[in-house]
């Protein structure tokens, strides 16, 4: 049998290993035929060198692409004031009841066209890419009205046509009361579990159903009007669950078998046990705990100790959590959680893939499984969690093909090109003017 792809002279990190371990494999091989890996393993048991190309990756880690289970990388506007607002002292939740937060950005994308999600959610999304990521979810949930939650989810289905990455689309329109309902709070919940829900299906925008479960958002009971709405639609769901109090979120998740509670800060030790009995997955947020400067911790001891499995994400997001470097999640995860290097990128691998539902298919390295690889200059795979800034990506594989880390961008809050004053003079932009 030839293989389309032989990758050779490369050391493994399969995070296959059911112990939680790195499963690494020095001087190895991996084969690829039809988009997934069809042979890995020491090279000296190759069992043929048949292939259509062959790839020297000269000693490079070799590690499943990364999967960025939670962010919210479509939106517009800027929240920059609120950044400052915060460093003097103003909380998150003040911002919020005062209108700002969530809100300031819902402004914004209710007037931002299709394309200029689409262009600025992609620069974000090849930042992304730059640091290793192969799959990224994406939520709705700053539209808050049918029209412009639909249109966030048709800039996230554009993103995964014209990117190589796969897109996993959350319908997460519970995610804060528009104004226009701050006198009827149950209409907009049926609205959302009612119709919105139903045309956001109908065109096929929908992987999973998220909602925000907090005092300054959503209620149990009004999350569970989604949830009941969602589960007979036969849809997987999240939870943004106990970051800024102990709502019983982590164990409101898990009653309706949820695949992940998000955030949990606050989540107590029964809510672990609920998750743990349900197989429900914490997903950790460090970039929001270190921009708004939290200082209590998410209880990793506990899910180790229930053996609740921890997946990490970068929560990309205007307000709470303005990180677009997947890496610089996982040496937070390491630095203001506490998890080992191993722990924090099988959360960014296998257990991501468990919290997605995709743990079939991708998230460690096995035959069978999708042959998305991420290429590493590395001397450790633990380097990945330890530098910040290092730019470690050499390659990306997706589905087997080879795919070059797009470059930097440096401005992702606004659609390119930048203003003209700030570009570097063109030949065009250098010639005189013309005569009127
Ligand atoms: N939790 C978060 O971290 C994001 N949404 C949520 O429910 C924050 C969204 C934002 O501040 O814009
Ligand atoms: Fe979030």
């Amino acid at each position: 049998m030839i293989w389309d792809r032989l990758l050779r002279n490369l050391h493994l990190v399969t995070l296959a290993e059911p112990g939680g371990g790195w499963g690494m494999v020095r001087d190895a091989a991996i084969a690829i035929r039809d988009g997934q890996i069809a042979w890995l393993g020491p090279a000296a048991e190759l069992p043929h060198q048949n292939a259509r190309h062959t790839t020297d990756l000269q000693e490079a880690w070799v590690t499943p692409g990364l999967i960025d289970c939670h962010t919210h990388l479509i939106f517009a506007g800027s929240r920059v004031e609120e950044f400052e607002r915060r460093l003097e002292g103003v909380s998150y939740a003040e911002i919020a009841a005062r209108g700002g937060g969530i809100m300031a950005t819902v402004r914004a994308t209710r007037d931002a066209s299709l394309e200029t999600l689409v262009e600025t959610g992609r620069e974000r999304l090849r930042n992304l890419m730059r640091e290793g990521v192969t799959t990224v979810e994406i939520k709705s949930g700053y539209g808050l009205e049918t029209a412009t939650e639909l249109r966030m989810l048709r800039a996230a289905r554009e993103l995964g046509r014209e990117l190589p990455v796969s897109v996993i689309t959350t319908f997460l329109a519970l995610h804060a009361l528009p104004p226009e309902f701050a006198d009827d709070r149950r209409a907009y919940v049926e609205l959302v579990a009612g119709e919105m829900l139903e045309r956001a299906l109908a065109e096929g925008l929908v992987d999973m159903v998220d909602a925000f479960l907090e005092g300054i958002a959503f209620t149990a009971e009004e999350v569970g009007r989604l949830f009941r709405a969602a589960r007979g639609q036969g849809l997987p769901l999240r939870l943004h669950a106990d970051q800024l109090e102990d709502g019983d979120g982590a164990a409101l998740a898990a009653s309706f078998g949820a695949l992940s509670a998000d955030h949990l800060e606050y989540t107590s030790e029964a809510g672990v046990r609920a998750m743990a009995e349900a197989g429900t997955v914490a997903v950790l947020l460090p970039g929001a705990f270190y921009t708004l400067r939290e200082t209590r911790r998410p209880p990793v001891d506990c899910f180790r100790r229930l053996g609740v499995p921890m997946a990490v994400a970068t929560d990309a997001n205007p307000g709470s959590s303005p990180l677009l470097s997947p890496l610089t999640a996982l040496n937070m995860a390491c630095i203001l959680f506490g998890l080992r290097p191993v722990e924090a990128v099988r959360g960014m691998t296998v257990n991501a893939a468990r919290a997605l539902g995709l743990a079939s298919d991708r998230g460690s390295l096995e035959t069978g499984k999708r042959a998305d690889l991420a290429v590493w200059r590395i001397a450790h795979p633990a380097e990945l969690c330890c530098w910040l800034g290092a730019d470690p990506l050499e390659l990306l594989f997706i589905e087997g093909e080879p795919v070059v880390p797009p470059a930097r961008r440096l401005v992702p809050s606004r659609p390119a090109p930048l203003r003209p004053s700030l570009r570097p003079a063109s030949r065009a932009a250098r010639r005189p003017p013309r005569g009127r």
